[in-house]
């Protein structure tokens, strides 16, 4: 059976919840509460010696690294493809999950935000505007690629969902709770708004039940 170390509100478990449902795979949620410290507790950093969720495992492989399971997903089940074919537009959906996997979200992760508190004492005031800042500041960047696309489409790269609205979705997930206005970047509530549509998207969000079958 494919299990997922999980939390529900993880955006980088999210991105993997949904490919796991594009691609119609049953698998078990194994919840591990961050909260309460238990990816740092010795048993899951000897699955995972970073004390990050997700971890996704299938028989004898365990692998980390959501954008890593979610290209495995991608290679041994093809079918909703989650990179599109041409390579211009294969190369345009990696640059647009990267902003968001490499270049914000490990600034605003709840490893850096503990690390602000208690190392520097960052106030719950300064702290909140840290979060928003990165986020907003990814955001500005992924409108401006969006407008600048010669053929908009539906999804953040033509008129198929693909790994950059994977991880568009659930970061925006995360600026909403955050108390980031998602209205002020237009380009990407719209393709919120069309990917919410998808029975994936919806079945992978925090609130609903983490596991299918
Ligand atoms: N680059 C990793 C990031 C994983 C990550 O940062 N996970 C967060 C949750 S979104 C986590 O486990 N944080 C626990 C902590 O900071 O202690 C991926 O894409 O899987």
């Amino acid at each position: 059976m494919r299990e997922l170390h999980d939390f529900f509100r993880s955006s980088s478990a999210h991105r993997v919840r949904i490919a796991l449902a594009m691609k119609g795979l049953d698998w078990r949620a194994v919840p591990v509460q961050l909260q309460q410290g238990e990816q740092l507790e010795a048993d899951y950093r000897a699955l995972n010696p970073q004390g990050l969720v997700p971890v996704y495992s299938e028989g004898e492989l365990i692998l980390s690294q959501s954008l890593a399971i979610i290209e495995y997903l991608d290679e041994t089940h093809p079918t909703p493809p989650l990179l599109p074919s041409d390579p211009v537009a294969r190369a345009r959906a990696r640059q647009f999950a990267q902003i968001i996997t490499t270049d914000v979200q490990p600034l605003t992760g709840l490893r850096v935000m503990g690390y602000l508190r208690d190392e520097f004492k960052v106030d719950a005031v300064a702290r909140r505007r840290w979060l928003a800042h990165w986020l907003m500041e990814g955001f500005d960047a992924l409108e401006l690629w969006l407008a600048a696309q010669e053929r908009p489409g539906r999804y953040c790269v033509g008129d198929q969902p693909s790994v950059a609205d994977l991880c568009l979705v659930p970061a925006l997930e995360v600026a909403r709770r955050s108390g980031v206005d998602i209205e002020d970047f237009p380009r990407l509530a719209v393709i919120e708004e069309t990917c919410m549509r998808l029975p994936a998207f919806q079945q992978a969000r925090p609130a609903a039940p983490a596991a299918k079958g």
